[in-house]
């Protein structure tokens, strides 16, 4: 079957067929109808079989079953389309914090056959237009109270020419014309390989890069992590903190609780502080969120109950050993980690509860294989560290940029971390490639240290680089954050440095540590290395 799209702008600025990476569809649960809109399988198919009054989404005062998320994505579906003239293919830019109203939205987009291009909240006018510039996007969707920087934008995105804010009381708001609207809607019967998202890399520097989702990859996705490891039931109650312009949070709280049936709760505010009080109110069993948040939770359980909780997932940054032990000290509960990219989607090497392995991320997730290379592609023997590249069902593809060619390689995708395979055929996290630190002929992975330092009772918060040293080439450093009533002080820095000398091998220990009140992250709670080491 052909393209749906009108608008052939996705279609025209994928890579060149050569450098898209090998796609595995071995498993029968992969195999898609060319005719496919995600949306229908995820939303409308509950509705179909009779399951329309179950729970499915949550937060901001709002409690709507899937019949009910159903008529209000339609009504901003033939919003988009009778008032804003959607065409099938049109970019839509959708900004606001995690709420109902917001995952109303995306299904309203993808329904109506338009391409989603998410937006964290925080981003700022440059950093929008450099996404609407690059995806061409025509319509935008936007929490009035984020109005502001858009508008700061728009002079610079001449492509952008429809806008509406919703959580707003505005005669002409998103929310009052979807409610003048009839709550049926025909989906678009988009092609299985018709893109229905354009996700940004959170990247640390440069241009953004646009990744491009088909259909068919959002399903696939849905089939592959969450059905083998994560296992949920339809009475789950999703909850967490990753941004749904994050992959990592549009699958864990939008997608999959909903290809299972279960509901899902959609928090503007779910930082450590708030979460756990949430996770009480909303008696929620499955928790997405960053190793830095679940460190900054364990400390702050007491008073909430928790009972209700049953799975806790990691994911965006490598889980130390010691956030995992703190976590289970706290709650009881054995974490899930799990590394995904934006480029593959969601997650492609975890683990389930039984088959935890501290300081290890896991096992390819069923649907992809994975490996570790050397720099001429080779594999490498157990133990030593090179390249993680995986193939699976979905995989990179860029919207048009030349740094396809670093990502996909011989049909691999190759993330950028460094990783080892160990005896038990464990993937165990190293760094990412650009960060290893070579210090006087050793290469040193930051993480490990930091690991080393989250062990030490003094220590809140750390991060680790390389910083040049006209000797050694590069020195370790540590920037470390000390804990509450913790003075930071000579004495501590030596305390710290003896700490992991004793603790790992001693060439890797910190040479220069600076104490800081706070470390530079990313709104996905990534930490910024690139900025400690502008820093030094
Ligand atoms: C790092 C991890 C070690 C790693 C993401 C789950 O993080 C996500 O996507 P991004 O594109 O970043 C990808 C990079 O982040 N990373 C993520 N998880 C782990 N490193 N252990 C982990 N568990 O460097 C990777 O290449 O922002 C995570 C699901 C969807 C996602 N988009």
């Amino acid at each position: 079957m052909s393209t749906a799209h009108i608008d052939t702008f996705a279609a025209r600025n994928l890579p060149p067929r050569e450098q898209w990476p090998e796609f595995l569809f071995d498993s029968p649960e992969l195999q898609f109808p060319e005719q496919l809109n995600c949306a229908t399988e995820l939303l409308d198919r509950w509705v179909e079989r009779g399951q329309g009054d179950r729970l499915c989404v949550q937060g901001a005062g709002v409690r709507w079953s899937y019949a009910d998320l159903q008529a209000q994505s339609n009504r901003i579906a033939r919003v988009l389309v009778e008032d804003m003239g959607l065409v099938p293919g049109n970019r839509v830019l959708l900004r606001g914090a995690n709420s109902p109203m917001l995952a109303a939205c995306w299904f309203g987009v993808v329904k109506a056959g338009g391409i989603a291009v998410g937006s964290m909240p925080l981003l700022r006018a440059k950093e929008l237009t450099q996404i609407v510039v690059k995806a061409e996007i025509t319509h935008a969707l936007c929490d009035a109270r984020l109005a502001e920087e858009l508008a700061l934008a728009r002079p610079n995105c001449p492509t952008l020419t429809q806008v509406l804010h919703f959580h707003s009381a505005d005669a002409d708001a998103l929310d009052a014309r979807a409610a003048a609207k009839p709550a049926a809607f025909e989906n678009v019967r988009t092609a299985k390989d018709d893109t229905c998202i354009i996700a940004f890399t959170s990247g640390t520097t440069g241009q953004p890069k646009g990744t491009m989702h088909f259909h068919r990859d959002v399903m696939a996705a849905c089939a592959c992590w969450p059905r083998h490891v994560l296992r949920p039931t339809r009475d789950d109650v999703f909850i967490g903190s990753p941004p749904l312009a994050f992959t990592f949070g549009l699958g864990g709280l939008l997608l999959f609780p909903l290809s299972v049936g279960a509901s899902t709760v959609l928090l503007e505010k779910a930082s450590p502080d708030a979460l756990p009080a949430a996770i009480a109110q909303y008696r929620a069993t499955t928790l997405f969120t960053a190793p830095t948040s679940y460190r900054a939770m364990a400390g702050q359980l007491a008073g909430h109950d928790l009972s209700s909780l049953r799975q806790c997932v990691s994911a965006g940054e490598a889980l130390p050993a010691a956030t995992r032990a703190l976590w289970k000290q706290a709650s009881g509960i054995e974490m899930i980690d799990g590394i995904g990219s934006t480029e593959l989607l969601h997650i492609f090497i975890s683990h389930d509860e039984a088959h935890a392995k501290p300081g290890a991320t896991g096992t390819a997730v069923p649907g992809y294989v994975a490996c570790v290379l050397d720099d001429a592609g080779r594999p490498l023997p157990r133990g030593q560290v090179g390249r993680l590249a995986v193939k699976g069902p979905t995989g990179c593809r860029y919207l048009a940029d030349e740094r396809q060619r670093n990502y996909v390689q011989d049909g691999w995708n190759l993330t950028g971390d460094a990783y080892l395979l160990d005896d038990d055929g464990y993937f165990v996290y190293q760094a990412r490639t650009d960060d290893m630190i070579v210090s006087g002929g050793y290469n040193i992975a930051g993480p490990e240290v930091e690991s080393t330092l989250l062990l030490h009772p003094k220590v809140a918060e750390c991060g680790v680089i390389g910083v040049a040293d006209a000797e050694r080439g590069q020195i370790v450093k540590a920037f470390v954050v000390p804990k509450p009533g913790i003075e930071a002080n000579d004495a501590l820095a030596r305390e710290l440095q003896d700490y992991v000398k004793q603790s790992i091998a001693p060439y890797k220990y910190p040479r220069a540590v600076e104490f800081r009140s706070s470390l530079p992250r990313t709104e996905t709670g990534k930490l910024q290395r690139f900025k400690l080491r502008q820093a030094t």
